[in-house]
């Protein structure tokens, strides 16, 4: 494809395929959520974070808001990581202090759980294909799930982790039994994942936002190994693989060897020094730290400007290195778009 024919409806794609672009494609993780008001106001007439995310018309709703006030060159699908485990049989509820789950307590809890079908979560199945026909020219759309190892510790703590003591205690002292948890998510995070795509989501990413408070030792045995093995059953649906480690900056020589198309970037080390652990045929996306985006706006141009002189020159999507927060102002987001996509055309020239 010639870059000239590159436009906002292709260029993400585009850039995951490592073909050239126009410029460079941009979308935000978190996107969708509460520094919006629009997406407050929808939030509100759900009346809670869970209706929101299974009632099909308010998750297109809000998946559509940033797209349209942004003009960012992805949709990513509005859902949650924890959905998954509330299907396969964990009751799950989402307070002010952020999400609550029973946790498994033994070595029957973790029996009782169910095994997802690529046919679970219609909910979020449907809300897929209005979106596909919702965005037809505008953008392309992803679809997520959790890793393995951030579902196990949700699953173990009952929330989000702290120090991490319950689950660490699972893998050192029950391993057999931490393997038949990670098993069991996998094949579960398999099946959700290829029903994602079969519904209409063109792209996928696996959120690793707790992979950091493992060890490399520990990641190659707890890790890595799961998460390639949701990455080759992947594959044969064609569409592009992203995969997240947030904090995993020890983990990347072995992330270098996942079979991921795009690997995502935090914001702790520069681009050109997470490339040189990663592998050459993989894609990367990042790494602005978000909350420059509090600060003023002549120096996060500098910031984007620095980003994008580091970032490769092809398959590169640019991106937070984790994602926006309820504090950040609207239109200093709308103005980074704008900055990435004006200053991102110089960088893209051969
Ligand atoms: O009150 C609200 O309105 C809820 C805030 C919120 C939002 C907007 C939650 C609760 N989830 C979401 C949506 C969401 N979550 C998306 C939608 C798409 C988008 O990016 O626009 C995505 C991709 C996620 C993924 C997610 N959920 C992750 C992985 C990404 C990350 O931030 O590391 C995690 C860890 C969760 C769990 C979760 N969901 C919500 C909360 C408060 C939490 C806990 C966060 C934490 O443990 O730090």
């Amino acid at each position: 494809m010639s870059a000239k024919s590159v436009t906002r409806k292709n260029r993400f794609l585009a850039a995951c395929a490592g073909e050239q672009v126009d410029t460079i494609p941009i979308w935000l993780m978190r996107q969708a959520g509460r520094y919006l008001p629009e997406y407050q106001a929808t939030r509100r007439r759900a009346g809670d974070f869970l209706t929101l995310c299974t009632t099909p018309e308010l998750a297109v709703e809000v998946t559509l808001q940033p797209v349209h006030r942004l003009g960012v060159d992805a949709a990513i699908l509005f859902s949650d990581i924890l959905l998954p485990l509330r299907a396969m049989g964990m009751p799950l509820t989402f307070t002010d202090e952020g999400p609550r789950l029973t946790p498994l307590a033994d070595e029957a809890a973790i029996d009782a759980l169910r095994v997802l079908t690529p046919d679970v979560l219609p909910e979020v199945l449907e809300t897929i294909r209005i979106l596909r026909r919702e965005l037809q020219d505008v953008v392309p759309l992803i679809g997520f799930a959790g890793a393995p190892f951030t579902l196990l510790t949700y699953a173990i703590e009952g929330q989000t982790g702290k120090s991490f003591v319950r689950s660490k205690k699972l893998l050192y002292s029950s391993p057999e039994l931490a393997h038949r948890l990670l098993g069991k998510l996998t094949d579960s995070l398999i099946a959700h994942l290829t029903g994602q795509a079969k519904a209409g989501a063109q792209a996928l990413q696996l959120f690793d936002s707790w992979v950091g408070i493992l060890s490399a030792e520990d990641y190659a045995v707890f890790g890595a190994p799961y998460v390639e093995k949701v990455l080759t059953a992947l594959r044969p649906l064609g569409v592009p693989l992203i995969y997240f480690p947030l904090g995993g900056l020890a983990l990347l020589p072995q992330v270098g060897k996942l079979s991921a198309d795009v690997i995502s970037v935090d914001w702790r080390q520069p681009l050109s020094m997470a490339q040189h652990m990663l592998a050459s045929t993989q894609g990367l996306q990042g790494n602005l730290e978000p909350l420059l985006l509090l600060g003023p706006l002549a120096q996060l141009e500098q910031r984007v400007q620095q980003v994008l002189l580091d970032a490769p020159r092809r398959r590169y999507i640019f991106n937070l290195g984790h994602g926006l927060t309820p504090e950040i102002p609207p239109a200093h987001v709308e103005a980074l778009v704008e900055m990435v996509h004006r200053l991102g055309q110089t960088t893209t020239q051969p």
